[in-house]
């Protein structure tokens, strides 16, 4: 079955320091969990993104300079919430395009996929199931204008070098004069990013802790869930958010289906995530890095979040 999360498991949980990667967080519960998250009043990312890509579509466009129809790809679609907007300002003003959202839950997809079909009957839809890179490839072998989205910060999820392999990655699966448009939290008062993710309700601290309970279900483990909690800190000079699940007691964890034990201290972390902000003279730095240049930076009026437009370089 998940051949690579046993063997993530194995090494997160058997490390010197203890950690398990959040990619593992969405399960269905996870992203059950997720969406509750989006809709917390202290989780800005997401109505930052939506008050952009709902009154700045038009910019965006314009921006775009794309003198034929084109594809709009979006790499980890989800529930295409705040994609919408954008979605619809398109058709409604009659500009030519396919949307091919990817996601690698068919479920997601699906749901997606119905959904647009009934709210916006004329959109022209070509929804792909799995891998990024390999639908990337395909795509780039014809000759339509793409532009990319990476919306929601999802980049901040990872560390600054694999960042730019996999903006890098992004790259050489287009063509010159494609576009990718990147949601990317920023750096702001601290406090603000703080409780976005140390939520008064715990909502955070659940999304963290259903990771035990994935890893109990599917790998018949042990984890007494009242016997973590969870702790989350933000540094505001690097802009890491870095999220953890604690041990409360001295403890032992047995792991039936991985054939383990992992003994654990009284307060030894797991590091579960990394959420990178970005200040904008940062984001020039990771664009250039990765053979982009930024054409424009589309910001929230509170200049909490920005999705910028980033243009392939030749
Ligand atoms: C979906 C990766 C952008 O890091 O802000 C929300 C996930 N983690 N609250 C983020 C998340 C804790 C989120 N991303």
């Amino acid at each position: 079955m998940n051949n690579t999360f046993a063997k993530d498991i194995i090494k997160g949980l058997t490390a010197e320091n203890k950690h398990l990667s959040s990619k593992y967080f969405y399960d269905d519960n996870g992203s059950r969990i997720f969406q509750e998250i989006m809709q917390m009043p202290e989780y800005y990312l997401t109505d930052s993104e939506f008050e952009i890509l709902s009154l700045q579509s038009q910019q965006i466009v314009d921006a775009l300079d794309f003198n034929q129809p084109f594809n709009i790809i979006e790499l980890g679609a989800g529930d295409g919430f705040k994609t919408f907007k954008l979605l619809e300002h398109l058709v409604n003003t009659e500009v030519e395009f396919n949307y091919v959202p990817i996601d690698i839950s068919q479920e997601a997809i699906t749901i997606l996929t119905e959904k647009l079909k009934k709210r916006l009957p004329k959109l022209s839809i070509q929804p792909k199931v799995g891998d990024y890179f390999e639908i990337l490839k395909e795509e780039s072998e014809n000759e339509i204008p793409s532009l990319l989205l990476f919306l929601g910060s999802n980049v901040g999820n990872y560390l600054e070098d694999q960042a730019i392999d996999l903006l890098k990655l992004f790259n050489q699966n287009m063509n010159v004069n494609d576009k990718l448009l990147i949601g990317i939290d920023l750096k702001k008062n601290p406090i603000t990013v703080h409780n976005a993710y140390y939520d008064k309700l715990g909502v955070t601290k659940r999304f963290n802790l259903n990771l035990l309970i994935r890893i109990n279900r599917e790998f018949d483990a042990n984890f007494k869930i009242d016997d973590f909690d969870f702790y989350c800190h933000y540094n505001p000079l690097n802009g890491e958010v870095k999220s953890y699940i604690v041990s409360l007691k001295s403890q032992e964890v047995h792991i039936q289906k991985l054939d383990t034990t992992i003994a654990f201290e009284q307060n030894e972390l797991i590091w579960t995530e990394l959420s990178k902000k970005y200040a904008l003279s940062e984001i020039e730095v990771l664009a250039g890095q990765a053979n982009f240049s930024i054409k424009n930076h589309f910001l929230d009026c509170k200049h909490y979040f920005t999705d910028s437009l980033w243009v392939k370089l030749g």
